[in-house]
């Protein structure tokens, strides 16, 4: 696309939603720019923040984490859309990880997920899991040992016919484990 296209849509997108981002020192129109709150805490505010650029398919949405004037990208997703954020704390030792869960794009269908471990109240990245078709993640304690786990609903497109299964994760001295 020529520059001369880019600022005639730059300026067009102003006009009809008044939604601009300034980077770099240029201006870049957005089909998408949405943030909500994940959960706020005396740390601050954990943020998912979904956009997309108007002339792109990818989406380059984000988890982050405000505290005044203070902001901590805590994960990029480079591309993936990402579809829900759940908080928990799934070691119990009194910090909450936060379970990403992103469509892939595509027409599979498929989803990953990404866990960020959360230490002191810093985040890192511990696990990715990936090729779950329709997938859809929830935390919960249903074996009831006080433990609580991941559970990724999916479609099982390998089985003839299809199957709907449960995946089951628990998070256990700073490793994802799949229960068998
Ligand atoms: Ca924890
Ligand atoms: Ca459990």
């Amino acid at each position: 696309m020529k520059n001369s296209n880019i600022v005639r849509i730059a300026l067009a997108m102003i006009a009809v939603s008044g939604v601009i981002f300034v980077g770099s020192g240029s201006l870049t129109a957005s089909a998408l720019f949405e943030q909500s709150d994940v959960s706020v805490s005396d740390r601050g505010r954990i943020v998912l923040e979904r956009r997309q650029a108007e002339d792109s398919i990818a989406r380059l949405d984000r988890v982050i984490l405000e505290n005044g004037s203070n902001t901590v990208e805590l994960f990029a997703s480079e591309g993936r859309a990402i579809e829900q954020v759940l908080e928990e704390d799934l070691d119990l030792d009194g910090e909450k990880e936060l379970l990403i869960q992103m469509d892939l794009g595509g027409s599979g269908g498929f989803k990953e997920f990404a866990l960020l471990h959360n230490k002191d109240g810093k985040y890192t990245q511990i696990w990715e899991e990936t090729g779950f078709c329709a997938g859809n993640a929830m935390i919960a304690d249903r074996d009831g040992d006080g433990r609580p786990n991941i559970y990724i609903e999916y479609a099982n497109t390998e089985a003839k016919p299809t199957r709907e299964e449960t995946a089951i994760f628990s998070l256990e001295n700073g490793e994802v484990k799949k229960a068998e």
